[in-house]
């Protein structure tokens, strides 16, 4: 009998495929991306790093792993990268036991303004294990204020500055930020998880020259299987005076490897990183920048339609492919909003607004992105219809019929816009 693990496969396949997917941090990984994942290299333990390892029969996952490491530092122009990471949240919990010991300082962005959990939010380990200082954005325009964050830092004196956000619809001054670091001797990184992709594409301001470490997951813009990587622009020699066995001092190559496995993590996932390898073949192609501009040519095309249907969207616009609504002149939280969209077949996640008074569970807002929607093929012209399709639902909060109506006229709509993938969900081997 067939497990029911397949038929709930199944029905998520269908799910993906009927709605309309605007969570920002959600893509559609290829169906080459999903062939790696769901290959033998699952079976494989390999501790350790290529050439390296503390298992026998690595020969063919040594190759994997150094193909996405070399295609990974292309992409990005690094000097080192590390792909292990399981997820983002491995990434950063790693790069910070490398650069920080229990009680010394970090400073980052506010969650409750659209940072990271794992970027010293109480709830997360970063947050109990370090003594943390976070910046937010200006009340008025709820843009960073980087005067504001060389303020805190000249007061604070933190050992680790960490840059980068999980819904913050504007680039990154990353050359400020490093002058800030710099001016107070402090380590700059950036994760960018949400917008790797974009960046990747050479369209937002790229933080590998700037930073000391950048942290990625690889499930986003970019637009690969679920995980994270670590990367350098430039290796330099560890400044804690850690030598090798030969007296020279230890590069922080090493103490970031180190600190990933075995400072947080075992045995790497050596079918994710085939995934990774894969979709990072897939950025270099020409095609994926087209793709990175269309996804952000969409999020300002969203964003302008949802202001003339009078929506109030964060930073009046966007630079890349997240657009933050504040629903309170809507008379709806974001969780109404998430609730309505849903059963009208839109996902979206209700998302707080910076200084936000309701609770992050009842949020004020709703968080929307381009990527998933882009890599169906959606244009300009479909976000429109996207944005009129929004505004009818929560135009008419009471009224199921419009909802179960939007969400036949969508599914109706996708049908020009088919996923790659096939009915079951699961994708044999190509
Ligand atoms: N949970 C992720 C997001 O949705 O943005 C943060 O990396």
């Amino acid at each position: 009998m067939r497990d029911p693990v397949f038929d709930w496969i199944e029905a998520e396949q269908r799910r993906q495929a009927e709605g309309l997917e605007l969570i920002a941090s959600e893509n559609y990984a290829s169906p080459a991306v999903l062939a790696a994942l769901g290959s033998v290299l699952n079976n494989k333990y390999a501790e350790g790093l290529p050439g390296k390892r503390y298992y026998g029969g690595c020969a063919y996952v040594d190759e994997v792993e150094r193909l996405a490491q070399e295609r990974l530092k292309a992409l990005f122009g690094a000097e080192w990268v590390n792909v292990q990471p399981h997820s983002g949240a491995q990434a950063n919990a790693a790069v910070l036991l490398a650069l920080l010991r229990p009680g010394e300082k970090l400073l980052s962005f506010e969650l409750a303004h659209g940072g990271h959990l794992t970027h010293g939010s109480p709830l997360n380990s970063s947050g109990k294990l370090y003594a943390v200082m976070h910046y937010g954005v200006r009340p008025d325009t709820y843009l960073l204020d980087y005067d504001e964050i060389r303020d805190k830092a000249r007061k604070f004196q933190p050992k680790v500055i960490m840059c980068g956000a999980s819904s913050y619809p504007r680039d990154w001054d990353y050359a400020t930020l490093r002058s800030i670091a710099d001016e107070v001797g402090a380590f700059l990184v950036a994760d960018i998880a949400h917008p790797a992709g974009l960046i990747a594409a050479r369209l937002l301001n790229n933080p590998l020259p700037h930073c000391h470490v950048v942290t990625s997951t690889t499930h986003k813009t970019l637009r690969g299987p679920r995980g994270g990587v670590i990367m350098m622009g430039k290796d330099f020699d560890n400044p804690f005076g850690e030598t090798t066995p030969k007296g020279t001092p230890k590069k922080m190559s090493t103490l970031l490897d180190a600190a990933l496995f075995p400072g947080i993590q075992g045995g790497p996932h050596m079918h994710g990183i085939a995934g990774k390898a894969v979709a990072f073949g897939e950025a270099l192609e020409p095609a994926f920048r087209t793709y990175a501009e269309n996804v952000i040519r969409n999020a300002r095309a969203l964003a302008q339609a949802l202001i003339e249907r009078g929506y109030t969207v964060l930073t009046g616009g966007t630079d890349n492919h997240i657009v933050l609504l504040d629903l309170r002149n809507k008379g709806l939280t974001g969780r109404d909003a998430e609730t309505l969209l849903e059963e009208a077949g839109i996902t979206v996640n209700k998302n707080l607004i910076p200084y936000d008074p309701q609770p992050p569970l009842k949020a004020s807002g709703i968080r929307l992105g381009t990527p998933a929607l882009t890599t169906r093929g959606f244009g300009e012209e479909d976000f429109r219809r996207v944005a009129g399709w929004i505004d009818a639902v929560l135009s008419h909060p009471t009224d199921a019929e419009v909802r179960r109506r939007i969400r036949e006229e969508i599914r109706a709509y996708l049908e020009a816009f088919p996923l790659p993938y096939p009915p079951t969900g699961v994708v044999a081997v190509g």
